[in-house]
């Protein structure tokens, strides 16, 4: 009988740090303008972009690694720069479907914001350039923001049986968005 399982035993993975590229990949998937058009503040930019085209927003590279004890999970996200009218592109965003898990996010390349907000009164904002890392804790809704010339690209940390509850974001939104005001992002 084998000691372990092969699942049970260690494994590297690779990143490219500029174009988000992860190797091996489990899982790809691709988010494009009319799966987020609700979120974007201003309706007739969406309407404007879709009359021409879907555009690809971000796509998103995940393995998990599960033993037969944990199930920790990595994210590779490469959100592809530009606006919406003057709404810098992002994540959809969630929150977890089981509250009390946390998640680790790091910048790799590019420039970014994170949103956060805990439905309880608490919304909080982390710039990021690479190298940054933000912890995500228990209960935060989180969406991440482009707001470089060139693709962001970060990774996420959380485990696989947290789940995403995307509705409480549809439903209400963040209370703040990242647009460009005079050629800067500005939070309003
Ligand atoms: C990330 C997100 C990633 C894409 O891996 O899944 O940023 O954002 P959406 O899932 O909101 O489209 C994460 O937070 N995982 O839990
Ligand atoms: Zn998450």
């Amino acid at each position: 009988m084998e000691k372990y399982l092969p699942y049970d035993l260690p494994l590297q993975a690779q990143i490219d740090l500029l174009n988000g590229e992860l190797n091996p990949c489990g899982e790809f998937y691709e988010r494009r303008l009319s799966q987020l058009a609700g979120q974007f503040v201003d309706p007739q930019a969406v309407g404007a972009i879709l009359a021409s085209e879907d555009r690809l927003l971000y796509d998103v590279r995940t393995r998990a690694f599960i033993t037969s004890l944990s199930d920790l999970t990595l994210a590779v996200v490469r959100i592809y720069p530009g606006k919406v009218g003057d709404e810098y592109h992002f994540t959809k965003g969630h929150a977890h479907l089981l509250l009390e898990e946390p998640e680790l996010d790091l910048c790799l390349s590019g420039q970014g914001c994170l949103l956060l907000e805990n439905g309880e009164g608490d919304f909080q904002n982390h710039w990021w350039t690479a190298g940054a890392i933000s912890h995500i804790p228990p209960g935060y809704a989180h969406r991440v923001v482009n707001i470089s010339d060139g693709p962001l690209v970060y990774a996420a940390i959380y485990r696989l049986s947290a789940g995403h509850d995307y509705e409480r974001v549809a439903r209400q939104g963040f209370s703040r968005r990242v647009i460009e005001r005079v050629g800067l992002p500005a939070l309003v």
